[in-house]
């Protein structure tokens, strides 16, 4: 008999990598999605097959919950659905307790009101580590005459110290988990995920924030300067004007309206001195997999245990762009910074990779390019998909 999982969150992110991968170890998937009047199905579009339905249920409401758990008698329950935006649960605390922590209660009372069997994964995350970590001291072998700075990490012993509404909801979730697993035996285990990323991340994250711009401007480049140029010309005249806010292009290089100065507005961040631990959320999905096979459920931290800035993640994404230096295309807007910040992450993934098996396969520079790339082909390819087609 195939196995059958409820995943919730399935038009997320991490919702659309997790079915496929369910798909392929042979599981009957049924998606969970809340009513919307627009759809939200872009992610998964792409899915066809006939294990994998959809079924509508608001996490917030207990009816909804407990009628799908007690109809679906699942296997497994991975809960991925949340009010995920951080700065967001600063100005939404109430709405985002509602969905990340009652919508929890919800799936726990389920599973243990009528279906205790069902096994439960909760998406924990490092934002509850919040300010703290710990350090050790790396072993060097000249430590006479190099200076030995502690590193600092998180891992499943570091104490929890959640800085926004957000990470206060994840963390009374995370302990509800582990309550219902000590009170009555549930099988529910937690992924302290950090950051993951990829070509399907949301477009108000950080990262894909910054690589979506890149298209969109490239594509924007694209269409407003005179290409007809000759490469001496090109190289003689300035590409761009740069301003305060936004970039234009020299009307002597415009393309197609000589009389209008065509300028595309700066991309806009917050604060970049900010450290986190990226990886690919294809590599964490499988994590969440992992845990839900061993024989007894335990909470894993899941991260690559290397940190960059997101200045690192700038620089990088504008090199490998061909855009270059990314100094001139941004500004800091102050409309981006949150009232309580974390400013560093990285976590030791040392637990998961010895019990589980887990590794990683993206780095931060293949998490980089494989964004980047997708960003300047999507919306050319959406484009050339929207066309009407040609009758000749
Ligand atoms: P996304 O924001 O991409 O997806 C969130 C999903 O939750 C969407 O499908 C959304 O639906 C759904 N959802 C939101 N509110 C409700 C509701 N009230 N009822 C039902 N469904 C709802 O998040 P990710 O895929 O990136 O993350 C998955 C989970 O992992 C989240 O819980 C997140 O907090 C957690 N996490 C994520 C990390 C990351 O770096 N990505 C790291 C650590 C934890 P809709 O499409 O309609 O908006
Ligand atoms: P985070 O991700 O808060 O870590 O939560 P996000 O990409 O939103 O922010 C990362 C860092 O970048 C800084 N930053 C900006 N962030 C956004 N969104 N927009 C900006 O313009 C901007 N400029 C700078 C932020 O201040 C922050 O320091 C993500 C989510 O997926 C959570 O659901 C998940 O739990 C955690 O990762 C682990």
């Amino acid at each position: 008999m195939k196995k059958k999982a409820l995943v919730t969150g399935v038009t997320g992110q991490d919702g659309s990598y997790l079915v496929e991968l369910l798909l392929e170890k042979n599981y009957e998937v049924v998606g969970l999605k809340r009513r919307t009047s627009t759809n939200t199905e872009d992610r998964i579009s792409h899915i066809n097959s006939k294990d994998f339905s959809i079924v509508e249920c608001e996490i917030s409401d207990s009816g909804s919950v407990y009628s799908v758990v007690e109809k679906h008698q699942p296997h497994e329950v991975y809960n991925l659905a949340a009010q995920s935006h951080v700065k967001t649960s600063f100005d939404q605390a109430d709405y985002t307790f509602q969905v990340n922590t009652i919508g929890v209660i919800n799936f726990l009372e389920a599973i243990k009101r009528f279906s205790p069997s069902s096994r439960f994964y909760q998406a924990s995350t490092s934002e509850m580590f919040g300010k703290n970590y710990d350090t050790y001291f790396p072993m060097i072998a000249d430590a006479k005459n190099s200076p030995v700075e502690p590193v600092k990490f998180q891992d499943e012993d570091t104490v929890f110290q959640p800085q926004s509404p957000y990470a206060a909801a994840k963390l009374a979730s995370h302990n509800l988990v582990r309550i219902y697993r000590e009170g009555y035996g549930l099988f529910g285990c937690c992924g302290i995920l950090f950051n993951h990323e990829s070509e399907r991340r949301g477009e108000n994250f950080v990262t894909r924030k910054i690589t979506k711009w890149i298209g969109d401007f490239l594509r924007w480049e694209k269409k407003n300067t005179l290409h007809q140029l000759s490469r001496h010309e090109q190289k003689k005249t300035p590409r761009f004007i740069i301003g305060e806010d936004t970039i234009s292009v020299p009307t002597e290089r415009m393309y197609i309206d000589m009389m209008r100065t065509p300028s595309f507005p700066k991309l806009r961040l917050g604060n970049v001195d900010a450290y986190r631990d990226w990886g690919h959320a294809e590599d964490y999905v499988n994590a969440m997999w992992l845990m839900m096979q061993e024989e007894k459920p335990e909470d894993y931290v899941i991260s690559t245990g290397e940190t960059y800035s997101v200045r690192d993640f700038l620089r990088i994404a504008f090199e490998q762009s061909g855009l270059g230096n990314y100094e001139s295309y941004f500004v800091v807007d102050p409309e981006f910074y949150r009232p309580a910040e974390v400013e560093y992450l990285r976590g030791n993934p040392s637990k998961a990779e010895d019990k589980l098996g887990w590794q990683r396969e993206v780095n931060f520079t293949e998490l980089v390019r494989r964004m980047v790339e997708s960003d300047i082909n999507n919306e050319s390819q959406k484009k050339e998909k929207d066309q009407p087609e040609t009758v000749s």
